[in-house]
């Protein structure tokens, strides 16, 4: 799938205001700083449709896109930054399972994962959230451009170690760097699958 067209649709403070939809929606989650925003503008392939920042733990909104006026994609508030107030990291979790768990439309969560360093504990107890609410989900790494090919091949590999503990069969992995502009015809594919079974 090729993206000819995408929309920012809004902004919302809280899962009750996102105007209901019929249309097929996958979700983009992460901790924050780990490239969503930057993911969505190359795949769109606009330099602004997303608002990227490097001050990480900005966006605590859910923020909804359309691509190609037949699936929507949900940009979630990133978890794990510190320095966020309290009060917000109380309300965006009890926001993000009110999510995942009831919007009706919701197909598949794509967890964003720093492709550039080792497993974190976070991410680990954001795939367990995930998987206690049945929530399907595939891994698309980010920002695999910041280490060598053979760097991040050993990455992939300890990554994959980790989870044969906890997970019987692992969730599908797509490697991409919005930078060197990798992933993304992989991805869109994977998306306009759901569209067109
Ligand atoms: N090297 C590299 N940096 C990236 C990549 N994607 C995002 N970044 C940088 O990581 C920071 C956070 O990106 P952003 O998209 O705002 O992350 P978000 O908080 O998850 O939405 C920014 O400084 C981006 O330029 C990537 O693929 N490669
Ligand atoms: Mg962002």
């Amino acid at each position: 799938m090729k993206i000819h067209n995408c929309e920012f649709i809004g902004s919302y403070a809280s899962v009750d205001r996102i105007p209901k939809s019929e249309l097929l929606e996958v979700c983009f989650w992460g901790r924050s700083n780990v490239g969503k925003s930057s993911l969505i503008n190359y795949i769109c392939n606009r330099n602004d449709l997303a608002k990227t920042s490097s001050h990480p733990g900005k966006t605590q909104t859910l923020n909804l896109f359309l691509l190609n006026e037949t699936i929507n994609l949900m940009d979630l508030p990133g978890y794990g930054y510190a320095k966020v107030s309290k009060k917000l990291k109380e309300r965006w979790l009890p926001m993000i399972t009110d999510y995942i768990v009831n919007r009706e439309n919701l197909y598949l969560c794509y967890l964003l994962i720093d492709g550039s360093i080792p497993i974190q504990k976070i991410d680990q107890e954001m795939m367990v959230l995930l998987n206690q609410n049945r929530i399907p989900f595939n891994i698309v790494f980010t920002k695999t451009d910041k280490v060598k090919q053979r760097e991040r091949a050993v990455l992939l590999k300890d990554f994959k170690y980790h989870l044969k503990d906890t997970w019987e069969v692992l969730p599908e992995m797509i490697e991409t760097s919005a930078i060197d502009r990798i992933g993304a015809d992989l991805l869109l594919d994977q998306i306009s699958q759901f569209t067109t079974n």
